[in-house]
């Protein structure tokens, strides 16, 4: 009998002590899923961005000596994530670790976290901008959402009324950019969701959808892509993934709704963690 070799992922992300964001999403949640979770930080903030008031240690002054640690350790890992990148240079960083620790099997993941409901997170420069543009063409799996999407492909933005064209265009222009498979995260279309599942070497999408249960919090676009990484880890094809996550991410917002969750702590996962453990 084969024996069980446990995966692992490098997850390159801040880390916020408050709001539900980030890694204090993605170590539990891939954790859950029988996944070893390696964290690389990239800031520490007292609580995400979004808040009124924040605290934000920038981490990229650090980040080479720690990486370069696993470099001597020889370690290796199925997939490489990252979210939240705090600075320019930390995204030539990001860089510079898939480079040295990618081999033919590793999976590499980006989630770039830039922004949402038109608009760029605080923190987000436009030399950021470019540099993720780079980081995206080395990307087997890219998570944008529709803002992410826009700014990274440079179409206008719109809150509502994308069509399924629109949208594919914007996955297959990922796609020229370099990346191999796209998810285009959470496009509203009326009382549902959308998630456009655009896979490598394929004309065509496919299209997720789920019932909307109520408003997008902060974060959900974390545990999306927690999911997702895990799911594919897992086994699962990229549409099955993408239903996995969306689901998931539906269910995190009607308890959080159920329980009263101010809208700023994001989505209390915790609740439902035990659908993810794989058994
Ligand atoms: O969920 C995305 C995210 C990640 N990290 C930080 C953030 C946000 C969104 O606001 O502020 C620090």
């Amino acid at each position: 009998m084969k024996k069980y070799v446990q995966k692992k992922i490098a997850v390159i992300n801040d880390i916020s002590g408050y709001g539900r964001c980030s890694l204090t999403v993605a170590m539990p949640i891939i954790s859950a899923m029988g996944i070893q979770c390696c964290p690389v930080p990239t800031a520490i903030l007292s609580n995400h961005t979004e808040f009124p008031v924040y605290f934000f240690d920038d981490y990229t002054s650090k980040m080479r000596d720690y990486i370069g640690k696993w470099g001597e350790l020889g370690l290796e890992f199925n997939a490489i994530s990252s979210g939240f990148l705090g600075s320019a240079e930390q995204i030539e960083i990001v860089l510079d670790f898939v480079a040295n620790f990618r081999n033919e099997q590793t999976m590499i993941i980006i989630d770039p976290v830039m922004g949402d409901h038109g608009r760029l997170y605080a923190t987000y420069t436009a030399e950021m901008c470019e540099e993720m543009n780079q980081l995206v063409g080395y990307a087997d799996i890219v998570t944008p959402n529709v803002t992410e999407a826009c700014f990274l492909t440079g179409t206008p933005y719109k809150e509502s009324g994308w069509t399924r064209n629109e949208l594919l265009n914007m996955a297959k222009m990922l796609q020229l950019m370099g990346a191999k498979s796209v998810v285009i995260t959470g496009v509203r279309e009326g009382s549902f969701y959308t998630n456009v599942v655009l896979e490598h070497g394929s004309d065509a999408a496919s299209y997720v959808k789920v019932k909307s249960a109520g408003n997008q919090r902060p974060g959900t676009g974390d545990v999306f892509s927690s999911v997702l990484s895990g799911a594919v880890l897992n086994g699962k094809d990229l549409r099955e993934a993408t239903k996995m996550a969306a689901k998931f991410v539906r269910d995190c917002i009607t308890k959080s709704d159920e329980l009263e969750i101010p809208h700023s702590n994001g989505v209390c996962f915790e609740e439902i963690l035990g659908k993810l453990v794989k058994r």
